[in-house]
């Protein structure tokens, strides 16, 4: 019994009407930094979830008007970049995984690329 709820549990996980791994993520290597309103519970990435292939440049452009960090949460952190309002910083991720990210400055905007 213990073996087939495993097998039923893994089943439901295998991607089946779409071949993305990863629901929700948008295929881009441009994502917009944020400020929808002066609230800083507003700030975010736009898209927050995007996937790209091994090698891919990834472009961050900050629309804003204040500061802000594209920093990793992963072990050795990869990368952390600034980005002053109206600058573009870029990252080349060239290993396969999922690297969740944050802002420095304000730690409430989060985003993940994921690389395959
Ligand atoms: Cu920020």
């Amino acid at each position: 019994m213990r073996l087939l709820a495993l097998v039923l549990v893994l089943s439901a996980c295998a991607p089946s009407a779409t071949p993305s791994p990863s629901p929700g993520a948008v295929s881009t290597d441009r994502v917009a930094i944020v400020e929808p309103t002066a609230a800083i519970e507003s700030f975010s990435y736009a898209p927050a979830l995007i996937h790209v292939s091994v090698g891919t440049k990834v472009t961050w452009h900050n629309a804003g008007a204040q500061f802000h960090t594209v920093t990793s949460d992963s072990p050795g952190r990869p990368f952390d970049l600034s980005v002053d309002p109206d600058k573009d910083a870029s990252f080349t991720f060239a290993l396969a995984g999922t690297f969740p990210y944050h802002c420095g400055v304000h730690p409430q905007m989060k985003g993940t690329v994921v690389v395959r």
